[in-house]
């Protein structure tokens, strides 16, 4: 193991346009290997627990044995499960994945198996301040080769849809010092989004596939009605429809619509899911390399999935960092039960931060043949940009309630 063996990892915290936390580690022979626990509006908890509780340990360990770091680090810590945890292990795992890939002189996606496809479909987020907006927007990533495109567009009535930019900025959710305040109106919404498929169907026809995010907002009921009266429009998935901490809860969905569904950007383990995947009550699992314990994890969750008939669809969001896109698309290529990757595309100096070796063409993406997972961090320029508070904003119903689904 001489040459395997961990001698440095540093957390990395910086602000290239947004908060990422990138994990580097590095072992006795030289080589590094880079992982991302980035927490939207939770980083420096992630920080802390790398740098204050898991650094230590790491050190003088074998970089190969990812298992049993894996094993370590989540049975080893009593604690189990939790975004910040499963975040931590997710960037010590996939840097370590990383470290192994370019050990072996290969790209990680041959590490995982191979090729299972040429490349993996990505579906692209079109959004609106109304439906004529929302059109052009549709339009324009038509234009730029997208075969999948989610749509959101601001609800009449509602000041702050969520999924939707201010102003003419780029969307980014986590926008404020302070958590923003909005208000929501879910009979509006509800009239609403049948409204908004029409007129896109209307306008592109039926190929193009089409995605929606309800962010979690609904109540089973109020789901189920959706999905039945999105029937017609033929979607590829209607996305967290309810909060699924309540898996019981998609049975209902289920028994109503056939609309496809698909949930689990905010899991973190296996034991959120599995349920939703052994009961079928799910068509597509959404959760991320980052946020659910890194590729060691999510490949458990995805064979799992398998025997079920539920496909991956990977939450892939700007505030998961380009380390986390590179390793999502060498196990989308690799594993058998893929379905769609998201891709929001980061802000230009983000990837000037990260370098990487994926490419977008034609809606589908690829990780490319650079040893490991191909990206890497300018650590100079990561400094020049140091991390600022951001919050994800806050939802409440008109009636002021703040937990009614
Ligand atoms: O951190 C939260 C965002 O990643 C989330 O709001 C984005 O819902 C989202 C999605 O589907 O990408
Ligand atoms: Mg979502």
């Amino acid at each position: 193991m001489t040459g395997s063996k961990i001698v440095d990892a540093r957390v990395i915290v910086s602000c290239p346009a947004r908060n990422f936390v990138t994990l580097k580690i590095t072992t006795a022979d030289g080589l590094y290997g880079i992982g991302d626990g980035t927490l939207n509006g939770r980083e420096l908890s992630v920080a802390s627990y790398l740098q204050d509780h898991v650094v230590p340990c790491l050190m003088g360990r074998d970089s190969e044995r990812i298992e049993d770091t894996w094993q370590f680090l989540y049975r080893g810590a009593y604690w189990r499960r939790g975004p910040v945890t499963m975040s931590a292990i997710a960037a010590v795992d996939v840097a370590l994945w990383d470290l192994k890939a370019k050990r072996a002189g290969m790209p990680l996606y041959q590490l995982l198996g191979g090729r299972s496809r040429e490349g993996a479909l990505v579906y692209a987020h079109a959004n609106g301040h109304s439906i004529e907006d929302l059109l052009a927007s549709v339009a324009k990533h038509l234009e730029l080769g997208y075969k999948a495109i989610r749509v959101q567009a601001a609800v009449p009535g509602v000041p702050d849809a969520y999924g939707v930019p201010h102003g003419t900025k780029p969307y980014e959710p986590a926008d404020s010092d302070l958590p923003r305040e909005e208000t929501w109106s879910t009979q509006r919404y509800l009239r609403f989004v049948p409204q908004l498929m029409d007129a896109v169907r209307a306008r592109f026809g039926f190929d193009l596939m089409l995605l929606h995010d309800a962010h979690h907002r609904l109540t089973p009921i109020e789901a189920a009605a959706l999905g039945k009266s999105l029937e017609p429009y033929s979607l590829f998935w209607l996305e967290d429809a309810t909060p699924a901490e309540n898996q019981d809860a998609f049975r209902l969905i289920r028994q109503h619509t056939t609309t496809p569904l698909a949930v689990g950007e905010v899991f973190n383990s296996i034991f959120d899911c599995k349920q939703l995947i052994t009961e079928q009550l799910i068509d597509y699992i959404r959760t991320s390399v980052t946020h659910a314990g890194g590729i060691t994890h999510l490949r458990r969750i995805a064979a799992l999935a398998e025997i079920y008939g539920v496909r991956t669809g990977s939450h892939g969001a700007t505030d998961l960092s380009p380390v986390c896109m590179g390793a999502a698309l060498h196990f989308d290529v690799s594993v058998p039960n893929f379905g769609i990757q998201e891709h929001m595309p980061h802000a230009a100096l983000t990837d000037e931060v990260f370098p990487h070796a994926y490419t977008f063409v034609g809606g589908v993406m690829d990780p490319g043949e650079a040893p490991g997972h191909g990206v890497d961090i300018d650590e100079k320029l990561a400094a020049k940009h140091p991390y600022k508070r951001a919050y994800l904003p806050v939802c409440r119903l008109e009636d002021g309630t703040l937990h009614n689904w």
